[in-house]
């Protein structure tokens, strides 16, 4: 009795809202179109935190990608790298933006061909649960 009243406390929050889930609020998210067979892509979005607690996102992942990962574009002596980032800390009311030449999501092995106007979900992880969004393709703006 009491499981089945979590599991539909659950289900409601899930369908509520799935881009607000947990305090995050994801905006403006798409991936840039890439050439076709291209085995990295990358994802942008603002992401805001509504909540009145910090939030750290730790990872994401996609069913239409075999791998997700946060990244960030540095530049170092004129050289532009990606590193890995283990986490990503949103500080309450503030927003992160996930942006070409900084953080970004890295999406490795498309498991399909993605064209403009296609729209991929990605979740994010964090330490209070997750959120996700749908990511619209499209050539950079
Ligand atoms: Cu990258």
């Amino acid at each position: 009795m009491r499981a089945s009243f979590l599991i539909g406390l659950l289900l409601a929050a899930c369908a509520n809202n799935a881009s607000a889930a947990g305090h995050l609020v994801i905006e403006g998210a798409w991936i840039r179109n890439a050439p076709p067979g291209a085995m990295m892509l990358a994802g942008y979005a603002s992401v805001r935190n509504d909540g009145d607690a910090a939030v750290i996102v730790t990872a994401a992942d996609s069913a239409d990608f075999a791998s997700v990962s946060l990244h960030e574009s540095i530049e170092e002596g004129g050289v532009v790298r990606m590193r890995a980032l283990d986490r990503v800390e949103i500080k309450p009311g503030a927003s992160v933006a996930f942006a070409p030449g900084g953080k970004h999501l890295m999406l490795m092995r498309p498991k399909h061909e993605l064209k403009p106007g296609d729209s991929v979900k990605i979740h994010l992880s964090t330490n209070s649960g997750g959120a996700a969004a749908e990511f619209i393709v499209r050539d950079a703006p």
